[in-house]
């Protein structure tokens, strides 16, 4: 059998980002909008007035201080709150691919390598553009790769069970080289109109190459491990049965929704018990791990799993985060902290990726620096 090695990561970042205090202006603003528009109503009990978001609230609450979106355009705009992507010909590049492939060409460059040297090509995102053709296909077009490609959406975990998925056909030997790309859009996505969830995401577009081993420079994979367990309190109802719906009307319900609160206390233990275990199976301490690259969601729950899975504070630098610039980039989050806070580990040091979002879905790597 092969082994697989993490030769490159790449991060496409967007030009544009909205800080916490413009977004509360913007929202704050739209609330104010609705409040007068629906005064009667208000007075009449008929109605619950909007109330304001806070930029201390969104921070103190999941340390998010900024995101990168693909637009400003209609985000904050207060009789809008949501961006204004136009749509583009069937022959143009849809928005995805074309993010998808800055980061993928990113990592090729980075391990000097071209497209027509990959012969696998994930694209593992939480939302895809069109349901087909595949927008893995339209990437693999776009950089002149052979092979196959196709998608995969496990919503945050989509980039560790890709990784999982390509190793496994690297050490299966049916492929050498693999890249697994998630752009994540989730600007289109997400609910900027509900003051519980308006702050939480971002944009990006992250790729990881995998080849099969041959003694380069990279990342050893050690080990993977992927687990779901099903639950409605992250859940997006939207879907190609929609249209077969009487009521067609623009419903909440077809973007993101979350019991953020259960979210938060269920997932917890399900990811601590989870990394204990595969810790476990590899007979690897936690004190050898060097380093932790989380699922980028929320502070105060990397610094819960971080003490969890160490059995002490994690010191400064062992689990780093990146959401307080990027918020939450759902599948991407834990390959920007690994692509960023990577490469000044030394030769042999052993660390951990780790996503975990809705499904619930968990996925772990283990990788060790050669
Ligand atoms: N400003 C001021 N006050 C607010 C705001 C706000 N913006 N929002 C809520 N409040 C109020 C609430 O109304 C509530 O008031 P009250 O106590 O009077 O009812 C109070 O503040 C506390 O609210 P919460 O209980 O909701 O606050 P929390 O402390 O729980 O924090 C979080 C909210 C940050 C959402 C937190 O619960 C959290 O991070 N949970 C985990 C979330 C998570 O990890 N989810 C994973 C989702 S990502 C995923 O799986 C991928 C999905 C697919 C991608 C989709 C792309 C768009």
């Amino acid at each position: 059998m092969y082994q697989a090695v993490i030769t490159a990561t790449g991060v496409f970042t967007p030009p544009f980002s909205i800080s916490n205090d413009e977004l509360v202006a913007a929202f704050n603003a739209y609330a104010d909008l609705q409040n007068a528009a629906h005064a009667e109503d208000i007075a009449a009990g008929t109605f619950d007035p909007v109330p304001h978001s806070s930029t201390d609230f969104i921070v103190a609450a999941s340390g998010i201080h900024s995101r990168f979106v693909m637009t400003r355009d209609g985000i904050l705009d207060p009789t809008r709150l949501y961006p204004r992507y136009p749509e583009r010909a069937d022959d143009d590049p849809s928005m995805m691919a074309e993010i998808g492939v800055q980061a993928a060409q990113q990592a090729l460059d980075r391990a000097g390598l071209t497209g027509g040297d990959i012969d696998l090509i994930l694209c593992a995102a939480s939302n895809m553009e069109r349901a087909y053709p595949a927008m893995a296909v339209e990437i693999q077009a776009l950089l002149g790769a052979g092979g196959l490609a196709f998608d995969m959406n496990v919503a945050c975990s989509s980039a560790t069970f890709g990784i999982q998925t390509a190793a496994d056909m690297i050490r299966a030997g049916s492929v050498q080289r693999a890249l697994v790309i998630s752009p994540e859009i989730t600007s289109g996505h997400l609910e900027w109109r509900d003051r519980d969830c308006h702050f939480i995401f971002g944009d990006v577009a992250t790729a990881v190459l995998l080849e099969r081993d041959s003694g380069q420079d990279g990342w050893q994979v050690l080990s993977t491990r992927c687990a779901t367990k099903f639950s409605n309190n992250i859940r997006n109802n939207n879907g190609f049965l929609r249209p077969t719906r009487d009521a067609m009307e623009d419903r909440r319900d077809m973007r993101f929704m979350q019991n953020g609160r259960k979210v938060f206390k269920e997932v917890l233990p399900l990811v601590s018990a989870h990394i204990a275990d595969h810790l476990e199976a590899e007979s690897l301490p936690s004190s050898a791990l060097s380093r932790l690259w989380l699922h980028q969601a929320n502070k105060t729950m990397n610094d819960y799993i971080g003490k969890k899975v160490l059995g002490r504070d994690p010191e400064p630098g062992e689990q780093p985060n990146i959401l307080q610039d990027y918020a939450n980039t759902s599948s991407a989050g834990s390959i920007i902290a690994f692509d960023k806070y990577s490469s000044d580990l030394p030769g042999g040091a052993t660390g951990l990726i780790c996503s975990f979002g809705a499904g619930y879905s968990v996925g772990s790597v283990i990788v060790r620096k050669r």
